[in-house]
Order: C-alpha cells, then sequence, then structure tokens
C-alpha cells in the first residue's frame, strides 16, 4: 500500500497541497480561459515544471474541445487521464542465485544513505536476507561511518575502505568480498559531489564501467537515482545529469513526507521517462513504499 500523505489542513493557507487548490479551482465559477491559466500557475508552482506543465494543460484544452466536454467533472478526469499516461513506474526485484549490484545515486543531502537502509529492510521483507552495504563514497570524511550507522541499523554488513579511497576499486574489491561471503545484494553508497561535476561524472562512469563487467546475471545491475521532493525542479536537473552519465533505472523520490507538492514524479517520468520506484516518507526504516500512481493521482488530485 502507497503511504499516504498526510492533508495539509494545519499548514499556512498559501501551503496548502496542490490537491487542494486544484479541488478548489474546479469549484470555482469564471471563464475556461482563466481556469487553464490558473490551472497553468498550479502545476508550475506544485513542481511540474513550465514545459511539461503547457504541454499538458495544451492537451487537455484539445480534449475538452475535441470531445465536447462541458462540465468540470469530466475536464477533472480528462487532466486524471493525462497525467496518469505520462506516470511511469517501475518496482525492481533482486534477481536470484546471483550477487546484485544495486548503485544508489544522488546530489548531497537527498536522503541516500538513509534510502539504502530502508531499502535493505524493504527487501529482506522480500526474502533477500544476504544484503551487504559498500561505502562508495569515499570523498565526503563523514560519509563511511554514517553508512556505518546505517549498517549497524538495518542489521547489514558494510564494506568499506579509508576516506579518499578509489571508488571504483572500493566497488570492485566489494563485489568480490560479496561473491565470496554469498551475498545476494549490494547496495552501494556513492558521492554527491566532488571537486566538480565532471569529476563526478567521470568516476560514475568508472564505476559502471566495472559493476558491468563484473555482475553475471542479466538484470541484477540497478541504478537508483535518489531525488528530495522539495527541492523541485532542481530534482529534473540532477535527474538530467546522472542519467546522462550512466542510464538510470528507476527514482526513489525522498522526504516526501515534508512537501506539499509532488510534481516532480510527473516532469521526470514525462521529459525523462525514467519511472518512479519508490517514494520515501520519513527517516525510519520502514518510511519507504512503493510508488502506486493511483494513490499518487488521489493525492495530486485531492480525490
Ligand atoms: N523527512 C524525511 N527525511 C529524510 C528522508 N530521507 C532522508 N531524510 C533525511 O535527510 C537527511 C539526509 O539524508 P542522508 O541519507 O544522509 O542523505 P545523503 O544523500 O546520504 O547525504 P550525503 O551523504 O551528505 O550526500 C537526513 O537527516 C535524513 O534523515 C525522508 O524520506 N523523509
Ligand atoms: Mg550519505
Amino acid at each position: 500500500m502507497f503511504w499516504k500523505k498526510k492533508k495539509n489542513n494545519d499548514r499556512k493557507s498559501d501551503n496548502r497541497n496542490l490537491g487542494q487548490k486544484i479541488a478548489e479551482l474546479f469549484g470555482k465559477s469564471g471563464s475556461l480561459e482563466d481556469f487553464y491559466e490558473e490551472l497553468e500557475e498550479m502545476l508550475i508552482s506544485g513542481d511540474m515544471g513550465g514545459s511539461v506543465t503547457m504541454e499538458i494543460v495544451d492537451e487537455l484544452r484539445e480534449r475538452v474541445k475535441n470531445d465536447k466536454i462541458k462540465d468540470k467533472d469530466t475536464v477533472l478526469k480528462e487532466l486524471r487521464t493525462i497525467i496518469s499516461e505520462s506516470l511511469k513506474t517501475k518496482t525492481i526485484h533482486p534477481v536470484k542465485d546471483t550477487l546484485n549490484v544495486y548503485l544508489v545515486l544522488g546530489v548531497n543531502g537527498v536522503g541516500k544513505t538513509t534510502t539504502i537502509a530502508k531499502l535493505s529492510r524493504y527487501f529482506k521483507k522480500e526474502g533477500f536476507d544476504k544484503i551487504a552495504f559498500a561505502a562508495g563514497d569515499t570523498f565526503r570524511a563523514a560519509a563511511i561511518d554514517q553508512l556505518k550507522i546505517q549498517g549497524e541499523r538495518a542489521g547489514c554488513r558494510v564494506i568499506a575502505q579509508d576516506h579518499g579511497a578509489d571508488p571504483g576499486a572500493v566497488i570492485f574489491d566489494s563485489i568480490a568480498s560479496a561473491k565470496s561471503h554469498g551475498e545476494e545484494l549490494i547496495l552501494a553508497d556513492t558521492a554527491g559531489r566532488m571537486h566538480n561535476k565532471s569529476n563526478l561524472i567521470n568516476e560514475l562512469k568508472k564505476i559502471d564501467k566495472i559493476v558491468n563487467s563484473n555482475i553475471d546475471k542479466e538484470g541484477s545491475y540497478r541504478k537508483i537515482l535518489v531525488l528530495d521532493a522539495t527541492t523541485g525542479q532542481n530534482g529534473l536537473q540532477q535527474a538530467e545529469v546522472f542519467n546522462d552519465a550512466v542510464d538510470v533505472d528507476c527514482v526513489v523520490l525522498t522526504k516526501y513526507d515534508a512537501t506539499a507538492r509532488g510534481g516532480l514524479v510527473v516532469a521526470i517520468s514525462r521529459k525523462l521517462n525514467i519511472p518512479v520506484a519508490f517514494v520515501g516518507h520519513g527517516e525510519g526504516l520502514d518510511d519507504l513504499s512503493e510508488f502506486d500512481p493511483e494513490s499518487y493521482l488521489d493525492d495530486l488530485l485531492a480525490q
């Protein structure tokens, strides 16, 4: 079951969630043109981004015109259909009887390390008990210790070298070590920042090559991008950069509990074709759920 966001009635009135605003818009009287304009503003302020919003609202106009739709309920239904057709989702499951490697990517502070612990809990529930964490963020001094803390919390072995070690070598050695321990899944932490962007990209490409040439079964290697739902359209730019570097498989949207928006999911799906696999909604180990488009749409459109 997808975790349902609390309604934001207790928040400031200008911070109502997008769904509440859209519901109010549909209750208003006024011209159709004003309605489209306000809808556009709302979707943009809900993090769907300018160009995706334009596409969606243009499509809505077309359908309303072509199908001669007159009542607001049907307009809302069409809007839901258009957004729903934009959403891409994916579930990921480790492949049996082999070592799976999941690289967890994302810029600083989005929730990578926390998400690694949550993912281990999720996959353990799926029956994968032998999970190790690999400390691939060797750039930031505290990163290795933070992963070790999460490893202890989640009951997973942490494979680490020293701060400053070559991340490619850490991942290579982690794969060898996990294979010799008979582990089924490595969740690898990676750096969110380096001296500069091209440095980061080059390191990721190197790691990607290493994993690709050291896995044994198709489908056992995944690149999971973590995006912070509270950063809005920045998330789209981050996704573009990481996707260009390594072809991201899916997204985990974190801190969904801390935002009244959520349109980023639509932008990522529609613009970059990257599916959303999970939503993080708190700091606890169980605060991660599979992304469920129907519940998401209920929430987005306050239905
Ligand atoms: N409310 C909320 N907080 C979260 C969620 N996921 C992570 N956090 C918090 O976000 C902060 C950053 O999380 P980390 O897991 O350290 O993020 P990171 O990407 O590993 O950060 P760096 O290692 O600095 O790059 C921590 O305080 C987490 O507890 C979430 O889904 N909801
Ligand atoms: Mg971290």
